[in-house]
């Protein structure tokens, strides 16, 4: 299948990958927003080899947490090299943390592979907020069960960006993902090779 890209200029439609929903329905991901230009086909250029950019994982610091609104103070733990999809379940997410009414900050940055309008989603039980370049993208920081959020930012090519993304456990069940997506960017979780300590 081939395409003459100048011929997608101004038109409604594009060839976008999908896959298929578990009950047999297509799964064609998020919709991009209106307004929003799109180039090429995300179809032709989502199966472009992607440059490995080394990236060693966000640092990760822990905290107990009474209340809804954490401090983020004294962290009891850190860890470095992570990203962000981890289903604690019923579990603590580090030996000298609590199972429940804890709060986890990552920090570093986030080094994209396309410039473009990304849809960032978050999968959270409970709360989770997300901050990318200082901007408030994704702000769900409140109790309640798994559920996803999206928020949008334009990001350009191998630019690194500060990341932080705040997570909130009051009981029960605790998982935190956070997902992104673009015209060139296949959704996916944001893998750690993307991911890197704070700068400073
Ligand atoms: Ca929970």
């Amino acid at each position: 299948m081939s395409f003459i890209y100048n011929a997608w200029s101004g038109r409604l439609a594009r060839a976008q990958r999908f896959s298929w929903n578990p009950d047999g329905t297509p799964n064609f991901g998020f919709p991009i927003p209106a307004a929003i230009r799109l180039n090429v086909p995300s179809g032709e250029v989502g199966s472009t080899p992607q440059k490995a950019f080394g990236g060693t994982g966000l640092r990760a610091q822990y905290f107990s947490s009474q209340g809804t609104t954490p401090s983020f103070t004294t962290p009891l733990a850190t860890e470095n090299g992570q990203n962000v999809d981890v289903n604690w379940n019923m579990s603590s997410p580090h030996k000298v943390v609590p199972a429940d009414h804890f709060a986890v900050r990552w920090i570093g940055q986030i080094q994209p592979r396309y410039s473009g309008l990304y849809t960032f989603q978050t999968f959270a039980d409970d709360g989770i907020r997300v901050s990318i370049d200082s901007k408030n993208v994704i702000d769900a920081f409140a109790p309640g069960t798994a559920r996803a959020t999206r928020g949008f930012i334009y990001l350009e090519a191998k630019r690194k960006y500060p990341l932080q993304v705040d997570y909130l456990e009051i009981e029960v069940a605790a998982r935190a993902s956070l997902y992104w997506q673009s015209e060139n960017q296949a959704f996916e979780v944001v893998p750690r090779d993307c991911l890197f300590p704070p700068a400073n």
